[in-house]
């Protein structure tokens, strides 16, 4: 049997932590990463048999029984997965309908999965619904979207618009565009209910004063959508107590919708110029 410290999905998931934390998304123990992994994927490094523990989820999650999840673990700092990823990190298999976690690897010390999997593996739920491709549920705090949530409207249609105004890319990375929860109890199964219908029509949903989730194929994929959005915060943040003199307008974003062959969240952009 392979080392599974040297397994790609591994690699992948220290170095995507390693990342965020460097982006300053995940102070302390803020943010939670999970990442489906296929079966055979796993077989080539752990035995599917010896489940090293059984940890109740709180939760039904039945349409993700016998999936296999790397899962960042509770109180666990982003900054210390690359020193220590079996303390810091744990490779479950859904059971039970989703209301066990059967631990194969990791939370060395006697941990568990982050406080935040009910949003997650709900998240995944919703998403592959929609997307069969989709593998990861990415929880962060990036600080301009966090500080936008103060200061704009929060309608999602509004907070999307601004967003794709402010980089040129961003109505082709996320055409789908954000949805916007108000401000609710981080860690419970409300939440986690709330972000999964989110989650059905976009891959990004603001969790308001708090931070972001997003959903993606891999994780890549997934912390590049987040970067985009936060990057887009960033602008609104310097420009929204200046003068605004011009914007890139529903036209000029009809223009990158047809060049980039991408489609926009219906009713988001004032219907095109004859
Ligand atoms: O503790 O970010 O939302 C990790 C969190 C909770
Ligand atoms: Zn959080």
């Amino acid at each position: 049997m392979k080392n599974i410290l040297t397994a790609p999905f591994m690699v992948e998931m220290i170095r995507t932590a390693t990342n965020m934390y460097d982006h300053g998304w995940d102070e302390r123990n803020g943010g939670n990463i999970s990442l489906m992994v296929d079966e055979d994927e796993v077989a080539k490094y752990l035995d599917l048999n010896s489940v090293l523990r059984e940890i109740p989820t709180g939760f039904d999650a039945s349409t993700l029984d016998g999936k296999y999840f790397l899962v960042t673990g509770t109180g666990k700092y982003f900054k210390n997965v690359q020193y220590a990823p079996e303390v810091n990190l744990g490779l479950i298999r859904v059971t039970d309908s989703g209301r066990t976690a059967q631990l194969l690897w990791g939370y060395a010390d006697g941990g568990k999965f982050t406080s935040e999997l009910p949003a997650h593996l709900m998240s995944h739920a919703a998403r592959l619904a929609v997307d069969p491709e989709n593998r990861v549920v990415m929880h962060c705090h990036p600080g301009n979207l966090l500080a936008m949530t103060y200061v704009h409207d929060l309608n999602e249609k509004a907070f999307t618009r601004t967003l794709w105004q402010m980089c040129t890319e961003c109505i082709v990375v996320f055409p789908d565009g954000v949805n916007v929860l108000p401000w609710m109890l981080c860690g419970t199964n409300e939440i986690g209910i709330a972000t999964a219908e989110k989650m059905g029509s976009a891959r990004l949903v603001v969790w308001s004063q708090h931070g972001i989730y997003g959903a993606g194929k891999d994780l890549d994929e997934t912390f590049g959508l987040i970067e985009t959005a936060e990057k887009a915060a960033e602008i609104y943040m310097k420009i929204a107590h200046l003068p605004l003199l011009t914007t890139i307008t529903d036209d000029q974003l009809w223009l990158l919708v047809d060049r980039f062959e991408v489609e926009p969240r219906e009713g988001y952009l004032a219907p095109r110029q004859a």
